[in-house]
This record gives structure tokens, C-alpha cells and sequence, in this order.
């Protein structure tokens, strides 16, 4: 098992507000600053949404467009856009930011309930971003909310519609999909393809148990008030970053080594899209 470890930072979501946790970052400069201190402890990348200043989600290009400035401007910490956006948006709405080419973007593979509602997701729709991806040279982050996804990811990586090593992201304990059972994550991560890398996203009180055990298992780990806006027990997290440094500590007693920008980049293989 590699030591190198990937910390994403999942900063700020689409339905996290500040009513539930009032550190979450709506503008690009509130963004920026929550990216500067996650970077500090040790995180290579963030995974962001957009928002608009009174927290509504927006995946517009001009604020997508101020996010990437102001990230880029202040820190080295790679940055990967939403693609998922919030539930009501459509494809388009949803990646019309991506010609900014950010370091990353997600590709969810598989339509699947999200709390009450409905994260949709058809093969058309997965096929648009994919190829949206590729024009621009941005490797996605396929998150699997649902078992079925994998097979879809699976499916699409044998049509060519999408191309290896892929980078997955386990997101376990959404309302509605699949829970945040440590067996779970065991059986997807036997189901992946060699020479991919996987991080986990355990939603509310799981992320933090999931983050230790990918540790445990050699993946990547994700982490950020968008999945979870609690430190402890009824103690708010005073940021994604406090999350992080969390996540850092505990790598560091398991012998895991929280690894910077241009490392994590050479381990996900983000320059191979661009020299395409
Ligand atoms: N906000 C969710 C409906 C992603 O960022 O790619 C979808 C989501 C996934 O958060
Ligand atoms: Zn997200």
C-alpha cells in the first residue's frame, strides 16, 4: 500500500446552508480562504459548488469563473468543479463552467434518490458531461452514490465513452442510496478496475469512521461540510478544514502521508488529459 494520501476537501456542496453550519463559504473570496487553510491542513484538492451570496447554488460560469480566481490567486491546491450541481439544475446549467478547466471535475454515473428528491443522472445526460470532460481535457472524479453506477462506469469505460485510470469517489450514506456500511466500500473497492484510485465521501456522522478506514484500506479520503457539517458529537466544525486536520492527524498515527498538489496530481494522472 502506498503512504501517499489524498485529502479532498468538499468545502462548501449545494444544500449545506449556513443555518446548519454558518462556516460554509458562499463567495469565491469566502471560498478562497476556507481552500488556503484546508490546504494548510493537508489537503491537495478542493471539490466545490458554486453559490450565490445568499447561499443559493449556482453553477454559472462567472461565479465558477471568480471561485477558480480567487482559489488560484491565493493557494496551489487543486481545484475540481460540481458537475453534479443541485438536484433541479439541468445538464447544461450544470457544465457551463467547465471551458474555465478546472483541475477536476465529478461524473456521477447513475440517476438515484437524494434525500426526498430525485440526483438524475440518465446515460444521455452522464454521456453530455463525459464528452464536455474530454473537450476540455478534465479527468473526471467518478462518484458512485449507488452499486449500479459502478456498473454503468464500468460499462462506459469498455465503450470508450470514458478512458483509464479512473479516479473514483464512494459517496455512502446519502438518504435514499446506498448506506454508509463499511461492507459496502469493501465489495465496490473489489470491484475496481486495476490501476484505478478511489477516495470515500461518508455522508454525516460517517465520514469521519469511512475516512479512517479508506486510511486503513490505502484509498483517498474526502471530507468537507458539504457531506458533513459536525467536528464530534453536537460540536459544529469550525470549517472543512478542521474536518481535514483531522483526517491528517490520524493518517500520519496510521503511517499515511498527506500529499500536496503536484503530487496528488502525478497520482490521479491530471497531466495526461491535458498532452491529449
Ligand atoms: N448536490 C448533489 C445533488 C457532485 O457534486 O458532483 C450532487 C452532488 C454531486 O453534490
Ligand atoms: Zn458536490
Amino acid at each position: 500500500m502506498s503512504d501517499a494520501l489524498i485529502i479532498t476537501a468538499a468545502v462548501n456542496g449545494a444544500e449545506t446552508m449556513r443555518e446548519q453550519n454558518p462556516n460554509v463559504p458562499y463567495t469565491a473570496a469566502e471560498i478562497a480562504t476556507e481552500a488556503v487553510k484546508c490546504r494548510e491542513a493537508g489537503a491537495a484538492m478542493i471539490h466545490v459548488h458554486g453559490r450565490k451570496a445568499d447561499g443559493t447554488p449556482t453553477q454559472d460560469r462567472e461565479t465558477f469563473g471568480q471561485i477558480l480566481s480567487a482559489v488560484r490567486a491565493q493557494s496551489d491546491i487543486l481545484v475540481q468543479f460540481s458537475t453534479g450541481g443541485a438536484v433541479w439544475m439541468d445538464v447544461e446549467q450544470r457544465i457551463e463552467a467547465l471551458d474555465l478547466r478546472p483541475d477536476m471535475a465529478t461524473l456521477t454515473t447513475g440517476t438515484v434518490n437524494f434525500g426526498d428528491d430525485v440526483f438524475k443522472n440518465t446515460i444521455p445526460m452522464i454521456k453530455t458531461i463525459a464528452s464536455r470532460l474530454s473537450q476540455f481535457h478534465i479527468q473526471p472524479e467518478i462518484e458512485i452514490f449507488e452499486i449500479g453506477m459502478m456498473d454503468t462506469a464500468l460499462k462506459l469505460l469498455a465503450e470508450g465513452v470514458l478512458n483509464a485510470p479512473l479516479h473514483f469517489d464512494f459517496v455512502l450514506g446519502v438518504p435514499g442510496a446506498i448506506a454508509a456500511r463499511p461492507e459496502y466500500l469493501d465489495f465496490m473497492v473489489a470491484l475496481l478496475p486495476s490501476g484505478s484510485t478511489w477516495s470515500v465521501a461518508g455522508i454525516g456522522r460517517h465520514e469521519l469512521p469511512l475516512a479512517y478506514k479508506a486510511l486503513e484500506m490505502g484509498g483517498h479520503v474526502r471530507v468537507g461540510l458539504e457531506d458533513n457539517v459536525y467536528l464530534s458529537k453536537g460540536v459544529l466544525a469550525q470549517g472543512s478544514w478542521e474536518l481535514v486536520e483531522k483526517v491528517a492527524e490520524r493518517a500520519r498515527e496510521l503511517g499515511r502521508r498527506p500529499v500536496a498538489p503536484d503530487e496528488a496530481k502525478t497520482i490521479l494522472s491530471l497531466d495526461r488529459m491535458k498532452s491529449n
